[in-house]
Order: C-alpha cells, then sequence, then structure tokens
C-alpha cells in the first residue's frame, strides 16, 4: 500500500505541503489543475509549475484525482470528439512528470452530492451528510428556480453561477438512459484506453457516490455487478477502477471487502473512508475507525493486505475537527488520524504475517 494525499494546490487548499510532509508514510500528492474545466488540455507548462512545488518536498505525483470528462461526453454528443482529443492530450502530458493513475468519474452533472457539509455530529465534530428524503423528494427544476429567485445557496454544488448550466444540462440528460451511457463510457474508453496503456497510465474510474441515480439522472458504477460489467468493457491493463469504500459503503448492500478481494489487480488506486448509514438510507462520514460506520475498515484493509495491495491509497474525506477552518470533507486533522488508523491496522497485518511464515 503506498500512501498518499489530496492536495488541491497552494490556493485552494487549507493544508500545507509542510504539514503533510509531516504525516507519516505519505509519498506523494493526489493532485489536478482545480482550474481547468472539464474538456480543456492541460498545458504542460501549467503541470510542471505542480511537479516543482511536489519536488520541494520530495512528493510523487503518481496519482492525478480527476481529469474531468466533459458532459457532451457523457451525453454522447458529436462534439464528443474533439474533448476526447484534449483528454488524450492531457493524459500525454500528465505522463511527463510521471503519473501513473488517472482517477476519473463518469457521473452526469454532479459528482459527490450531500446535502449538509458541516452536519454536526454527537461529539461536536462536523461531517459530510446526505439526507435521503431530501433529495428523493426534490424537484430539481423547481430548485433551480427557488434558488435563482433567492439568490440562496441551498445545496452543495448548487451556487447561482453554475445554475443556468445545470439546467440546461438537466434538459440535456432527459431522454438518456443507463444503457445510453454504458455506451457512451465504452466509446470514451475505447479511445482513451490505447493512450493511456501506450504511456504507461492506469485509468481508474470513480464509482458514482452516492451510488444510485439522483434528480433522475442515471448513474451506473453503482454496486459489484457495475463494476464487473465495467470491468468487462475492456481487457487493456490500463483499465482500471478506484475503489471507493464509502461512496459504494452508502448501500449497505456492497460489501466492500468482498469487492476488493474479487478486484484487487484491477484497483490501481483506493479510497478509504467510513460512512455510517442509517435505516432511512441517510448516511453521515465518519472517522475511518470501524467501530463507528458502517463499513468495517478493518477488515477493508485486511482484505488489501492479504491479496499483497501495492497500489496507492489515501485516506478519504475526513470530517471537521479541532475547530479546523477547511475544504469541506479535506482538513488535515481528520485524514491524518485516518492514515495512522490505516497503518495501524496494516502494520499489525504485516506483522501478524511475518510471524505465521516464521
Ligand atoms: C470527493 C471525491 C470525488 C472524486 C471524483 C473522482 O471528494 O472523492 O470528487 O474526486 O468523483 O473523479
Amino acid at each position: 500500500m503506498r500512501m498518499t494525499f489530496r492536495w488541491y494546490g497552494e490556493n485552494n487548499d487549507s493544508v500545507t505541503l509542510e504539514q503533510i510532509k509531516q504525516i507519516p508514510g505519505v509519498e506523494g500528492l493526489v493532485w489536478a489543475l482545480h482550474d481547468k474545466m472539464a474538456g480543456e488540455v492541460w498545458p504542460l507548462e501549467d503541470i510542471m509549475k505542480v511537479k516543482e512545488q511536489a519536488d520541494r518536498y520530495g512528493f510523487h505525483l503518481d496519482v492525478v484525482e480527476s481529469i474531468n470528462v466533459h458532459e457532451d461526453i457523457k451525453l454522447g454528443l458529436p462534439t464528443r470528439d474533439a474533448y476526447i482529443e484534449n483528454y488524450k492530450e492531457s493524459i500525454r502530458n500528465v505522463a511527463k512528470v510521471g503519473a501513473k493513475v488517472i482517477c476519473y468519474n463518469f457521473m452526469p452533472v454532479f459528482d459527490w452530492t450531500r446535502t449538509d457539509l458541516f452536519k454536526e455530529m454527537e461529539d461536536g465534530s462536523t461531517a459530510l451528510f446526505y439526507e435521503k428524503a431530501k433529495v428523493d423528494s426534490m424537484d430539481p427544476h423547481e430548485l433551480v428556480r427557488q434558488t435563482t429567485s433567492n439568490a440562496a445557496f441551498t445545496m452543495p454544488g448548487w451556487e447561482p453561477e453554475r445554475l443556468a448550466h445545470i439546467e440546461k444540462l438537466l434538459k440535456a440528460y432527459e431522454n438518456v438512459t443507463e444503457e445510453d451511457l454504458w455506451e457512451h463510457l465504452q466509446y470514451f474508453l475505447e479511445q482513451v484506453l490505447p493512450v493511456a496503456e501506450e504511456h504507461g497510465i492506469q485509468m481508474a474510474i470513480h464509482p458514482d457516490d452516492p451510488p444510485w441515480s439522483v434528480f433522475g439522472l442515471p448513474r451506473i458504477i453503482t454496486s459489484e455487478a457495475a463494476v464487473e460489467r465495467f470491468l468487462q468493457l475492456s481487457n487493456s491493463p490500463a483499465h482500471g477502477i478506484t475503489l471507493c469504500s464509502g461512496s459504494l459503503g452508502a448501500n449497505p448492500e456492497n460489501d466492500i471487502p468482498k469487492m476488493i478481494r474479487r478486484f484487487h489487480d484491477r484497483i490501481p488506486f483506493a479510497h478509504i473512508r467510513n460512512v455510517k448509514v442509517y435505516d432511512n438510507g441517510d448516511f453521515i462520514e465518519t472517522s475511518h475507525r470501524s467501530q463507528d460506520g458502517s463499513v468495517h475498515i478493518a477488515d477493508v484493509v485486511k482484505a488489501y493486505h492479504e491479496n499483497g495491495y501495492t497500489g496507492y491509497a489515501r485516506p478519504d474525506h475526513g470530517r471537521h475537527i479541532w475547530d479546523e477552518k477547511c475544504r469541506p470533507g479535506y482538513g488535515l486533522y481528520d485524514r491524518a488520524l485516518g492514515i495512522m488508523h490505516l497503518w495501524g491496522l496494516w502494520d499489525a497485518y504485516e506483522l501478524e504475517a511475518k510471524r505465521r511464515q516464521s
């Protein structure tokens, strides 16, 4: 397991490289050019700036998260080919600084969705929260209208400047089915996988978060069966997944340790975090510890360990603790605690395995 830490860049992150350097066992940054829109080429010049920053602290840039996929590609529009060409160019450019894994997702319109970014927990910390009934009962068009009229920020990701765009996209997706989305994904992969393969890069899709349809939009990377179908789309060694225990774990039917045992050689990148799921389908992101959530993180790490996992891992979202002011889910403290928890488990399994051998 090669430990990494997500960093949003000098102007976008409250966490500094100096701080990350002091977390035990972190060898690389999970990075992106966060000012680039989906579909834009990532210029080598901008990539080199991140490289210089990382070099100062001895971090590698092996894992990119994410080069986002333009909506026209997900929609299967004729304009997609130009965006796919740009995507290929970005693959070639990140390869020049040694990238080995590109995490991406194929979720229409919204990436991860939550109803509250700072939900107070019993111990006074706050965390990302999803209220299922609230999302299920929401008519997104109505929400756009309401938000436009009072300019209030009603949902994470629904900033006023994005609304016109969201309304247009929701319309464009009205007739796109899950099967269409699978087809568009396959088309995209057929074009980009050979380029990734040629540059020694693995494309690792991130599952949908949450792993079900929201606002009537199709979502396809949601379960063990879906991952199986996805992996069957190509035999390329460049074709893999980012196994996110928290995203898939929001559906209690997803047995994460079982999925790791089954797919471990197709998981170049592991996102490890816990989530507590309530009977009504709500969920909250807890500490990484098994006892605090619904995903058995100790068994997740065991599943990686017993399969000799040599891929990259990162702690995922953390709670906001000790009064930290940070990006939602991306503070220093709880993610650093998460790393120590993951190492603690890993080291114990390692010791146990060595003792068994001798
Ligand atoms: C949330 C992340 C996601 C993830 C993308 C991958 O914090 O896990 O935004 O980066 O879905 O493409």
